[in-house]
Formats: structure tokens, C-alpha cells, sequence
């Protein structure tokens, strides 16, 4: 992409309402503008890295055989009068009246509307075990949205349902679930931590919430310090074997780490005082296992192995994906501006001209241009009639990981400078060779 094509709002001033980095930098870097309280539209360049995140998201979904779909943001109210949560979910639920006086809604989540889908379709414990998924908006009328995408009203999640015959079968889909939610969210630069955490109006004894440790984070969270220490790499798991899936949940759940809400000081004192931390962190996904209590209230039920007919096993399991992007924002910045994992970034690496216009840095500049989108790599090149000055202070506050910066003098030596935006670290090389070390760090084949 040149930059002088794009559309980059980019704003000078701080914006006044925005009280936390991410959402400064997110309104600052043009990525998003709010539309109405905690509803945002989606700029060009936020909408690239939301979009980073979702597919993330799909390859690991796919990878522990989850199977995608896509319902309807819109509900009928009868689905949620069935199982009960119609009166319960109270006034975060936006409800809405059509021409036919219908009673509708907005979906905050979707256990009923796919229960729905079981029912009607699954009769027999033989199409069992299933996880069906979707990445979709939600609307939550929050009291007080805040802090940019983090605490939206309507924000984009992915919300899948799992449905299997007996307990211990569905308590596998939870394990299974955590795993590979470690692995999506290392992939994306971050370390959130599964912590011990309340069902709330999901209902459920199991549950767990990822939290990444950040001061600005809503929620107060208690933990043993080795906990951080631990990664979860590049380990391959067969997502299909029950042990190797309980074995990664019990090395990730088995030291203290809960939130406010299950928190107990008793059970917190026994870690060495040394190592017990008390921190905020920012809830980035949810995972639930609430046995029958949807199938029962709805009538989700399959034909057993000896031919009864007994309601099935569900769990449901949420990852804040618009929220991950204030997230990773809120720990990986400096004063400059975001710095983007390699992981989610919107472009792989920004090219600077520090002289339009100056035919031999021109002409070098459009040559690395397309030899790293030859390579599948997506540069930003900022071809604008700027300032160096205002072209690196953009480049830093979008957060690029890498930079490429031409210029005359450097061109008569025969090199360009590479930056990393993460260290601040430059080094001066022949242009085929900057492009041949952007190419390894995103694994692409350079020729
Ligand atoms: C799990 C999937 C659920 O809704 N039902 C379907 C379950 N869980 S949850 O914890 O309530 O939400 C899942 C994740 O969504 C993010 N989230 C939000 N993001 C932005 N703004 C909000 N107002 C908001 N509310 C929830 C969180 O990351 C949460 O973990």
C-alpha cells in the first residue's frame, strides 16, 4: 500500500476523552472513531488488524477441529423465554420491537440460538462430539462503556458451543478449548493467563478467564508468580488425546492465579509470600462448562448408546476479539506510539523515502516495494511529500515492527537503513538484504 493512497486519518492532538494508551493511540493512529457511546467504526487500518486477529483466531479454531458458522446478530426473544434468560439478562440487553410488535433482540451471546441449531438437526449421540463456531458481533447495552473497544457495547467476539453426550466428554472440549486459546493468544505477542473466575450470567461451576496483566486492566486478579514463567511454544498437541490436553491444563491451572471474584485469601497464603502477586489484568477470553443447563430448559437432547434419549453436555467458550486489540496495545507500546506483535501487525514492514522525488530514492524505494510484495509480504510505503520527521513519528505511532528507511546519501554507499520499531535499533545493509531479513522474520521463502 502507498500511503499517499490510503486512508490514514492520523490525529495530532491527544484526544481528550480517551483515558487509557490504547485508546489514544487507536483514535491517534486513525484506526477506529466512535460512532455513539461504545460503538466504533472501524477505519481502515483498525479494521486490518481486527481482521488479523480473527483469522488467528480461525487457524487455531481449525487446527483443534472446531467448525465455523455465522448466526444472525438479530434474535428472537422466544429462544431466550425458554430457557429463562429473557428476564434475566436484564438491561444489558438491547431489545427491539419489530413492525409485527415481535419481541427481538440483539444478541449479547448465543447459547440459546445454538441450541436451537442442535436441536433441530442432532438426534443421536453417533454426531457427537461437536463444536460449532462463529467470530460475530455482540451488543451488550454496558452501563458504562469505556476505554475504547475494550469495554464496548457492541464488539466482535468469537463465541463457540461445544455439545457432547456425557460430562467427562464435554469437560475434554473445555481442555481442549484452553489449550488451544494459549496458543491463539501467543501467537498474537500476548501472555494471557487462565484464571479460576465466576460463570456470572453464563452459568456453570467450570470456568476459567484469560487475563492479560496490564495496569489499566478492569479486573483485580491474584496470582503465583511462577506463573508467568510458564509458555506454551510451538508444542504440537493432538488435540483429540484427552491426556495430552489434561496434562497442558494442569501445568497452566494448577497454580493460584483467580480473579477478584473466586479469589480466597486462605488458599492464596499458602503460596510462598515471595512469589503471591496481586495485579490487573485485561479479560481477553471465557471459557464455560454448564453441563444440561440449556439442553434440559430447551429440549437438546440425543438417543443414547442404549437407545434413551438424554439431554447433552455443553460448554461455551469466548474470546474478546475486538478487545484484543486495546489489549495487545496496552502491553506493547512506548511513548511514540503502538508497537505491533509480527504476529497481528497491519503491515509487515513501512518503507520511509526520506526524499521524494529524488529519482535514484524513488526508484530504490519502488523496487524494494515490489520485491516484498512479490514475496506475499504487505509493506507501507509512505510516499508522501513530507518531512523524514513526519514520516518516521507516523510510522512509529502505527506501529510497524520493521521499517525500511531510503535515502540519497545512504543509496550512494549502496544501502538503506532497517529498523526495528521494537528495540529502536538500526543497521545499515544493500537494499536485497533488508528485504531477504524481513522475508525470514515472516517466513517467507526470499529469492
Ligand atoms: C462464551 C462465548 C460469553 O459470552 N458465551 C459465548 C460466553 N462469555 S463472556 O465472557 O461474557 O464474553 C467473552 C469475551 O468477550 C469479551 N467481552 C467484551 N469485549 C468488549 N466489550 C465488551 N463489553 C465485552 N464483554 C465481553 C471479553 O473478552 C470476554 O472474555
Amino acid at each position: 500500500m502507498r500511503l499517499s493512497r490510503y486512508f490514514l486519518p492520523v490525529l495530532k492532538e491527544t484526544p481528550a476523552e480517551a483515558q487509557i494508551v490504547s485508546h489514544r493511540y487507536m483514535l491517534r493512529a486513525g484506526m477506529i472513531k466512535q460512532a455513539s457511546a461504545g460503538i466504533y467504526t472501524w477505519l481502515p487500518l483498525g479494521f486490518k488488524v481486527l481482521k488479523n486477529i480473527e483469522n488467528i483466531v480461525h487457524e487455531e479454531q481449525a487446527r483443534a477441529g472446531h467448525i465455523p458458522m455465522l448466526m444472525p446478530t438479530i434474535q428472537s426473544a422466544e429462544l431466550w423465554k425458554e430457557s429463562g434468560r429473557y428476564d434475566d439478562y436484564g438491561q444489558e440487553m438491547l431489545r427491539i420491537t419489530d413492525r409485527h410488535d415481535r419481541d427481538m433482540l440483539y444478541g449479547p451471546t448465543n447459547e440459546e440460538q445454538i441450541t436451537d441449531v442442535f436441536r433441530s438437526n442432532v438426534s443421536s449421540y453417533k454426531d457427537l462430539p461437536l463444536t460449532l463456531y462463529q467470530v460475530q458481533w455482540k451488543f451488550r447495552d454496558e452501563i458504562r462503556p469505556r476505554f475504547g473497544v475494550m469495554r464496548g457495547r457492541e464488539f466482535f467476539m468469537k463465541d463457540g458451543y461445544n455439545f457432547d453426550l456425557t460430562k467427562e466428554d464435554a469437560l475434554h472440549a473445555y481442555n481442549r478449548h484452553l489449550v488451544s486459546y494459549l496458543r491463539t493468544y501467543e501467537r498474537m505477542g500476548l501472555q494471557a493467563i487462565p484464571m479460576r473466575a465466576d460463570g456470572g450470567p453464563i452459568g456453570g461451576d467450570y470456568t476459567h478467564e484469560f487475563l492479560v496483566l496490564a495496569e489499566t486492566g478492569e479486573s483485580e486478579v491474584f496470582y503465583d508468580s511462577q506463573i508467568t514463567d510458564l509458555k506454551f511454544g510451538d508444542r504440537e498437541i493432538d488435540y483429540d488425546n484427552v491426556e495430552q490436553c489434561q496434562a497442558v491444563l494442569e501445568e497452566f491451572t494448577s497454580r493460584y492465579a483467580r480473579t477478584d471474584e473466586t479469589h480466597d485469601e486462605a488458599i492464596f497464603n499458602e503460596v510462598p509470600e515471595e512469589r503471591r502477586r496481586s495485579a490487573r489484568g485485561i479479560e481477553v477470553g471465557q471459557i464455560f462448562y454448564f453441563g444440561t443447563k440449556y439442553s434440559e430448559a430447551m429440549g437438546a437432547t440425543v438417543q443414547g448408546p442404549d437407545g434413551a434419549k438424554v439431554p447433552v453436555h455443553m460448554g461455551s467458550h469466548g474470546i474478546g476479539v475486538s478487545r484484543l486489540l486495546g489489549a495487545i496495545i496496552e502491553a506493547s507500546h512506548d511513548d511514540k506510539g503502538i508497537i505491533w506483535p509480527e504476529g497481528v501487525t497491519p503491515f509487515h514492514c513501512g518503507i520511509v523515502n526520506l526524499k521524494q522525488g529524488d529519482a535514484e530514492a524513488d526508484e530504490a524505494c519502488e523496487a524494494i516495494y515490489k520485491s516484498l510484495t512479490a514475496l506475499g509480504l504487505e509493506p507501507l510505503y509512505d510516499d508522501r511529500n513530507e518531512r523524514a520527521g513526519g514520516k518516521f513519528a507516523t510510522m512509529d505511532l502505527i506501529g510497524l515492527p520493521w521499517r525500511i528507511t531510503v535515502g540519497p546519501r545512504g543509496l550512494k554507499n549502496g544501502v538503506v537503513e532497517l529498523t526495528s520499531r521494537r528495540t529502536g535499533e538500526s543497521e545499515e545493509l544493500p537494499p536485497e538484504q533488508a528485504i531477504a531479513r524481513i522475508a525470514q522474520i515472516y517466513g517467507k521463502a526470499s529469492a
